[in-house]
């Protein structure tokens, strides 16, 4: 067991630190205040390379691991976590059921441009009514000759709107539930393709959150990922290593609420000395830490896990409801320790506060996330 990072992984941190904090940092509030995704930054991750991390040379990736990826979806979110979220959704939720699942034809149409950040992916699952219980859509998909037809809507859609490439999930056969659901790969102008409303959010409010809507769409069969009926399991094992990334995300978010508290409470005198000199404010810094330091773990343990074929989604489960309550947690004692000052937009941590909250309920809520890992322990009694 070796719980220090390589040379490799030091490196990629501290690059994208760096570049998180020149890039990132100086505009990071003014996004937050206008509801502002800018594509630009997405397509400086790509010059960095971060785009396609966990993914082979031979698709246009990184040629790195899962490790990696949650190293650098960490680091963004350290200091925006729009960002964090876009980077982790593209890859995560867009770029792996590809890769995982797409023929080659496939991988070289569309992983390649994603992975070399030239496109930008999302993942369309949820819809009005249909958020916990995934395999309750009413999305339909009805062949005709070499093309299906989708008709229907998602919501929640990260990504969508400036996102090039989506896999979307919809039913084939509408009798068998999530035995009739089929995933497909949909492209920004197919005919019939259009986004919705646009949702004005608390928090990550610098990514789009989008509908998409489906008015006889069609899809050539040769977007089909997958088999048919096979979209459920596609769907279900995406988010199990899409919710780590979530878990990287809300340790970032985290990590950099901690790091502004911790240098206020340096310099903000009351009564005569730094706040940082009162055992109130220390033991708020010490949980604060020691609860980070548990969720970095548990989420790099799930990512190892992943690297290296290993069973891992009862373990993505776990890193995705402790990093997501810490940094919800951590975030509001950030606020407290700035006091008055934590309340008001002039100061960053309120917008971390609000960032903090969506990873308690995307990509699973923190209650589905128990129901995998009770799951999991009763299935291994058995
Ligand atoms: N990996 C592989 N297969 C999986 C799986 C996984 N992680 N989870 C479920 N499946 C399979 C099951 O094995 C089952 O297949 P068989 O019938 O062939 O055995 C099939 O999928 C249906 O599974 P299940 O019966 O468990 O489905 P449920 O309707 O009970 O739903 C939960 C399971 C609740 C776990 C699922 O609906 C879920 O994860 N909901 C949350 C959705 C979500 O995260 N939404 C966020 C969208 S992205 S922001």
């Amino acid at each position: 067991m070796d719980f220090v990072l390589d040379k490799e992984h030091e490196q990629l941190r501290a690059l994208v630190r760096e570049f998180a904090e020149r890039e990132l940092a100086p505009g990071a509030a003014e996004r937050d205040e206008a509801e502002r995704f800018d594509r630009a930054l997405f397509d400086k991750m790509a010059d960095l390379g971060l785009t396609g991390i966990p993914w082979p040379e031979a698709y246009g990736g990184a040629g790195m691991d899962y490790l990696a990826y949650v190293i650098a979806v960490e680091e963004i979110s350290r200091v925006d976590a729009s960002m964090g979220v876009c980077l982790s959704a593209h890859t995560s939720l867009a770029g792996w059921p590809i890769y995982k699942f797409g023929t080659e034809a496939q991988k070289q149409k569309y992983l390649r441009p994603m992975a070399e950040g030239r496109w930008l992916g999302a993942y369309g699952l949820t819809e009005p009514g249909s958020g916990s219980d995934a395999a309750g859509m009413r999305t339909t998909a009805r062949r005709e000759g070499d093309h299906y037809v989708l008709n229907g809507s998602k919501v929640f859609i990260t990504n969508g709107g400036p996102a090039d490439v989506y896999v979307v999930f919809a039913l084939t056969d509408p009798e068998k539930r999530a035995h009739g659901v089929t995933a497909f790969i949909v492209e920004k102008g197919m005919p019939g393709f259009s986004i919705g409303k646009k949702e004005k959010k608390m928090g990550i409010r610098a990514s789009t959150t989008v509908e998409l809507v489906f008015d006889n769409c069609r899809v050539p069969v040769e977007n089909r990922l997958g088999d048919e009926g096979f979209g459920f399991k596609i769907a279900m094992m995406t988010l199990d290593g899409g919710r780590n990334g979530i878990a990287a995300q809300a340790v970032g978010i985290a990590q950099g609420a901690f790091d502004h508290a911790r240098d206020y409470a340096l310099s903000r005198r009351q009564f005569g000395k730094p706040i940082a000199e009162q055992q109130a404010i220390q033991f708020k810094l010490a949980d604060m830490v020691t609860q980070i330091e548990a969720a970095r773990l548990l989420t790099y343990k799930a990512a190892w896990l992943e690297s290296q074929g290993l069973p891992y989604g009862q373990a993505s489960a776990m890193s995705k409801v402790f990093a997501s309550d810490t940094a919800m947690r951590v975030t509001t004692e950030a606020v407290q320790i700035f006091g008055g000052y934590g309340y008001i937009r002039e100061y960053p941590v309120e917008r971390y506060m609000r960032d903090a909250k969506i990873t308690q309920i995307y990509e699973g809520t923190n209650e589905i996330q128990r129901l995998v890992i009770a799951r999991g322990i009763l299935q291994a009694q058995r």
